[in-house]
């Protein structure tokens, strides 16, 4: 099957958004509101579990009940400190303090100029995704993708393959014409329950995780200061000794 497109997961994968982006706003968030919740790095990590900021803040609010609190109160509370997250997470991307992960620039870039097209799925909020590609790429960088669907448009999170469902219908495309990028094990779970081949690039939270059913396991996409590692996959043995990730070594890789 020949190569038509590549879909990209966002948090963890473009950019390494969570420990020092999403985590340090929600806790700041958190603040604000008069709470005394703090989440630390390495709770943070058990806490990605749950797909979304508004229900990781559901669940953690079932261990940490606050008092008086009523249960139609809840929906407001959480709404609230979210669009609080939302609005510090979007001022750190604005103070550039959040950068693309090795590779990603040059990969977009060559897919460009290859004609492979380029599509986000991401369960995060829509104004972080444009945030976030504002800042690093450029406004001008948003009409790379054909398609930006976010939890916006797809409220059914990963592992649910919805938002690939919705990705895939609007390109007009088949699975086993593109190729997506994951970090975490609920993003594999997604793009498999899609048919979609799927390269991982793992981060500090989920390299423990388990991607053996992935087409390739990597560090990091790789560009010329940075090669990256082949982890594992099941097409591992085709990236030989490739010290980046590009088009020709995805068109190799694709069964
Ligand atoms: C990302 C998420 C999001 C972010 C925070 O998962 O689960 O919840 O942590 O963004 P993925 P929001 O990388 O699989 O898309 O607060 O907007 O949910
Ligand atoms: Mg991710």
């Amino acid at each position: 099957m020949s190569l038509e497109a590549l879909i990209f997961d966002v948090d963890g994968t473009l950019a390494d958004t969570e420990r020092d982006g999403h985590r340090v706003a929600f806790n700041r968030a958190f603040a604000d509101a008069g709470l005394d919740w703090r989440w630390t790095e390495e709770h943070y990590g058990d806490l990605l579990a749950i797909s979304g900021g508004k229900e990781r803040m559901e669940f953690y609010l079932r261990d940490h009940p606050i008092n008086n609190l009523q249960a139609t109160d809840i929906k407001e509370l959480i709404a609230d400190l979210h669009q609080r997250k939302n609005a510090y997470y979007a001022a750190m991307l604005a103070q550039g303090e959040i950068a693309l992960r090795p590779g990603v620039a040059r990969l977009l870039k060559s897919a460009r100029e290859q004609n492979v097209r380029l599509a986000i799925a991401t369960t995060t909020s829509r104004p972080n995704i444009e945030g976030l590609i504002r800042h690093t790429l450029g406004t001008a960088a948003l009409d790379w993708f054909d398609v930006i669907a976010t939890a916006d448009e797809v409220p059914d999170k990963k592992p649910s393959p919805a938002v690939f469902h919705e990705v895939l219908e609007q390109m007009s495309l088949g699975a086993g014409q593109c190729i997506a990028f994951e970090d975490s094990l609920n993003g594999l779970k997604a793009t498999q329950a899609a048919g979609l081949p799927t390269v991982v690039t793992v981060n500090d939270y989920t390299r423990h995780e388990d991607f053996s059913s992935a087409l390739l396991v990597v560090d990091q996409l790789g560009d010329e200061q940075h090669a990256m590692t082949v982890l594992g996959g099941t097409a591992a043995d085709c990236a030989g000794d490739a010290r980046i990730i590009d088009v020709a070594l995805l068109r190799k890789l694709l069964p």
